[in-house]
Formats: C-alpha cells, sequence, structure tokens
C-alpha cells in the first residue's frame, strides 16, 4: 500500500521521489511505502495551509463545526476500516482498535463540533466600558504526532485546530502512515476546502522542516521527550505556540485498602494496555507492605493470562511491538533490570505466536527487587514491562511516585476516596486517576508537567491553544 501525500486537496508524490518501507509488527514484512518528504514538499504543503487561511478563518465557527461533523460522519461509516489498517499498521489488537482507536477518531471530531458550536463570547462589563474577548485563529497549525495511537492522537489535533480557524500541515509518524492517509481521504471525500488540512509523510526530517518553517505559527507535538525538547528549539526563534504531549513513567500506587479484584484488573490494564505503549501506561507499581505478596501473587497470574496473538484475532489481547528498534530497546531494559538486580516474576522472553516469528513480540514482562532510584524504575520503557515495589506509608509512596523526570500521569487504588484525593493532590504529575485509569472526559486537561511536557489539550484548554484571544474593549459612552 503506497500512501502518497496530501497538499491542496491532492495526493501527490514527494518532489525527491524518495521513499521508504512501511513494515508491519507482527509479521516483519514490507506492507507499503510512505514518502520520505523533504523541505521541498514541507514548503508546499505550508504554502498551501498559508493560500487557505482567509478563506477558512473568515467561516463562522457554526459552519467549521458543521464541517468537523461531516468529517465525523465519513469516519464512522470506516470504523471497521480504520481499525483493521490500524492494526495492521501498530500490531495491536483489533478489539482495542476498534474500542479505543476508532471510536475515539470519530468521537474526537464530534466532542470539538459540539463544544465549538457552543463556544460563546466571554464578556467583562466595567463601569463605563465593556470588554469583548474574541478567540482568533492562530494561523498555520504543524501537528506532529506518534506511532502508539496514531489516528486517535491526529483527531485530538486536527479537529479542534481546524474547528478554531486554523489551517494545518499533519506529520503522522513514519512508522504508521495508513490512517491518517485514510483521514485525508475522508477530508478529500466531505469536500473540505482545498489546503485547510494538508498531509506530508516523512522521517524527523520532515518534522523538523515543519517545526522551523517560518510561516508556522503554532506546534502541537506528541512523542518522545528528547525529539520534544528539538522541537521545542525549533519553533522558539519566531516564538510560535507550542503544546508538547511527551513521554511518562507513571505510577500506580496500591493501598492495603483496595479492593483487589478490582485493582489487580486494574492494574494489569494500565501496565499493558497498547502492550505498554501508551504514554499513561502505569508501568511503576508501588504497592503497600502487608498486601505486597497477595497482591503480586494475583497480579502475575493476571498477567500470565493475557491472550497474546495475531492482531487481527478478536480474542487477541496483547499485540506486537512496533518496530525492530523499539523491540531492542525493551529487550535492553530487561537485560539492564538483571544487572540491577531485579528478577523476572514474569515474561523477559520474547512470545512468538506461530507463524509470526520475524514480527517483534516481547512477553508481558513483571519486574521486582529493583531499587526505586534505578534507571529501569525510573526511565521511560514503552513497552510491556514493569517494575514492582514495595512501601510502607503514604508519604513513602508519593516520594517514589515523584521520583523521576517525567510527570504525566499516574493512578490510585484505595477504598478511601479521601486519602485517594489526598494523595493524588501531592503526586507531580498532570492527571490521576483513583481507583480507575484512562478514564477520559474530553472536556478535562490533558498534559504532563517537568519532562513530560508543556501546555494542556482538552476541552476548552485545546480551544486556547488553537486560538488568540483578542479583548476589544468599547468605551460605553
Ligand atoms: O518518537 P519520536 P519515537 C517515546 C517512547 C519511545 C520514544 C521514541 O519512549 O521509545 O519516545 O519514539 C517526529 N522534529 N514516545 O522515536 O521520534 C517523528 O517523525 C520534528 C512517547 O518513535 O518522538 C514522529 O512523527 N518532528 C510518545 C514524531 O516526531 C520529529 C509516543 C514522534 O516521534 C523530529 C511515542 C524532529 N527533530 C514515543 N524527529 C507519547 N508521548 O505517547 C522525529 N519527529
Amino acid at each position: 500500500m503506497r500512501v502518497l501525500n496530501y497538499i491542496r486537496g491532492e495526493f501527490v508524490d514527494p518532489k525527491s521521489d524518495f521513499w521508504m518501507d512501511n513494515f508491519s509488527p507482527s509479521s516483519g514484512e514490507v506492507i507499503g511505502s510512505i514518502p520520505l518528504s523533504g523541505e521541498g514538499d514541507v514548503d508546499n504543503a505550508v504554502m498551501a495551509a498559508v493560500e487557505a487561511l482567509p478563506y477558512w478563518s473568515s467561516l463562522r465557527p457554526l459552519e467549521r463545526a458543521e464541517w468537523l461533523e461531516r468529517i465525523a460522519d465519513c469516519l464512522e461509516s470506516k470504523f471497521e476500516e480504520i481499525a483493521r489498517l490500524e492494526s495492521l499498521d501498530t500490531g495491536k489488537p483489533i478489539s482495542l482498535s476498534r474500542s479505543v482507536d476508532a471510536k475515539r477518531s470519530v468521537s474526537n471530531f464530534r466532542f470539538f463540533s459540539g463544544m465549538i458550536r457552543d463556544l460563546e463570547e466571554e464578556v467583562f462589563e466595567m463601569e463605563d466600558a465593556t470588554n469583548i474577548v474574541k478567540l482568533k485563529p492562530v494561523g498555520v497549525g504543524a501537528l506532529i504526532t506518534p506511532w502508539n495511537l496514531p489516528l486517535y492522537l491526529l483527531s485530538w489535533k486536527v479537529a479542534p485546530a481546524i474547528g478554531m480557524g486554523n489551517t494545518v500541515v499533519c506529520k503522522p509518524s513514519e512508522l504508521t502512515p495508513l490512517t491518517a492517509d485514510l483521514l485525508m481521504k475522508v477530508i478529500e471525500e466531505v469536500g473540505l476546502p482545498r489546503g485547510v488540512v494538508n498531509l506530508v509523510h516523512g522521517d524527523g526530517m520532515a518534522g523538523s522542516s515543519l517545526t522551523s518553517h517560518p510561516l508556522v505559527d503554532l506546534v502541537s507535538f506528541t512523542g518522545g521527550t528528547e525529539t520534544g525538547s528539538k522541537v521545542a528549539l525549533s519553533a522558539s526563534p519566531k516564538f510560535k505556540k507550542l503544546s508538547l504531549e511527551l513521554g511518562g513513567k507513571n505510577a500506580s500506587i496500591v493501598f492495603s485498602d483496595c479492593d483487589m479484584e478490582k485493582t489487580v484488573e486494574g492494574v494489569t490494564r494500565s501496565a499493558f494496555l497498547n502492550q505498554g505503549q501508551v504514554c499513561l501506561c502505569g508501568s511503576r507499581i508501588l504497592v503497600e507492605e502487608s498486601i505486597y505478596d497477595d497482591f503480586v501473587e494475583l497480579f502475575v497470574d493476571s498477567v500470565e493470562s493475557m491472550v497474546i496473538g495475531d492482531p487481527m484475532d478478536d480474542s487477541t489481547e496483547l499485540g506486537a511491538l512496533i518496530s525492530k528498534e523499539h523491540l531492542k530497546k525493551v529487550e535492553y531494559y530487561i537485560s539492564l533490570a538483571k544487572e540491577e538486580g531485579g528478577q523476572i516474576l514474569t515474561g523477559g522472553t520474547p512470545c512468538v505466536p506461530k507463524g509470526l516469528s520475524n514480527g517483534n513480540w516481547m512477553a508481558p514482562t513483571v519486574i521486582a527487587g529493583l531499587d526505586h532510584n534505578s534507571r529501569c524504575s525510573t526511565e521511560e520503557i514503552f513497552g510491556p514491562v514493569v517494575t514492582i515495589h514495595r512501601f510502607k506509608s503514604e508519604d513513602q509512596a508519593i516520594k517514589i511516585a515523584n521520583n523521576t523526570r517525567y510527570g504525566l500521569a499516574g493512578s490510585i487504588w484505595t477504598g478511601d476516596l479521601e486519602k485517594g484525593e489526598r494523595v493524588a493532590s501531592m503526586i507531580h504529575t498532570g492527571m490521576i486517576w483513583v481507583n480507575t485509569w484512562l478514564h477520559r472526559d474530553l472536556r478535562a486537561p490533558f498534559g504532563g508537567v517537568k519532562d513530560s511536557g508543556v501546555g494542556r489539550e482538552g476541552g476548552r484548554w485545546s480551544l486556547g491553544f488553537f486560538s488568540e484571544p483578542l479583548n476589544v474593549c468599547l468605551k460605553n459612552d
């Protein structure tokens, strides 16, 4: 399957005619090729967005909300196709692609359509004047997305960006181009005005040409922390508006008064959803000493009962890792854990489903006995690997949870909601769940602190990020 760039409403080859292979994570086979776009392609796409801006930004919010609704309807009609392409491209289980990726991609467009339709101007009255706050588009947006939740994250950016009157250039991950291509086909099918949404495929070169392009006004990036720091540097000379959603090393804190059965289930899901390749995954499990042994036994049983298999099988719960390089990174951390004195309670070796020996497979891995300062316990592995630790007191749990450069998310498991809220407010992070995980209300802010990023998206935070407030002050007399 060869995908093309989408510029000014047309699917086009890269100017250089350079291409790269796209591999299936589960079989290792080449499933297609993508343009390795260069500066010229990026410039062409940015110019298309610049040209489309005057018309698109002049539309009323209600008209743009209707466009988002049309995109949502068209995406919804291709629900199964989205799920299949996402599983083929990422190696994730088809059940997950349906329940999370395809579902959220549709609801992102519907949700922001509703928000933009309901948008009201804020007014501040003075004794002798009235202030009206108008939310204006920022201009041309660069939207850069990773491989773990391809269309889920791309739609999370495209919908509010164009909804608020910006035009955009998207640069999806070179490892997962297929559903981004499908979104461009949807955009063509609904007849969105040309140039409002453009897309260039390619690697970090295309990404950096885009973020540093002088006519790009805003950058929304989701990806690794090291790349995020390069993106911030390239955006800074022109003071581009910047939102960075980066890595995490999130703690799941299990108190002795938790509901054990629900906690084991929730912590397993939070550790291994999408093979642990979600920035919100709980990869450090902190368990109160008095229930440590019981919890570990049940948790390991629960992990071992997960079905690893062909992503296209309905019964599969764990699929393949995204790439050979990523698998090597995960394997490196498992061997490092052993050097650091960790014991592998389960997993630690590849677990290859029948007929898929060239894919990128790793059994879900639980490591105990590591110091909570060790590298494996503090660095982002981003795979099916968790470390498990004991704590004696609330204070110690908080201290361990905060002992990392990241601050994205976390979860707390307890029968005492007051304690849950108290501990949650002491964790230096952007999001934290009590007795649940990845339970998202799209109106709530999403993003992290420390090395997990800058800014928030979600609900009115997205609308704020993708707009510039203009204060109009009208003197009454
Ligand atoms: O992501 P990259 P990678 C973490 C995870 C993973 C690590 C590296 O720990 O192991 O990051 O993953 C584009 N300027 N996360 O290398 O490189 C790139 O083409 C502009 C966490 O796959 O950050 C892709 O479109 N763009 C994360 C996007 O950036 C650049 C999800 C992300 O790729 C660029 C994924 C540059 N200089 C990985 N270089 C999360 N927060 O969920 C690359 N890109």
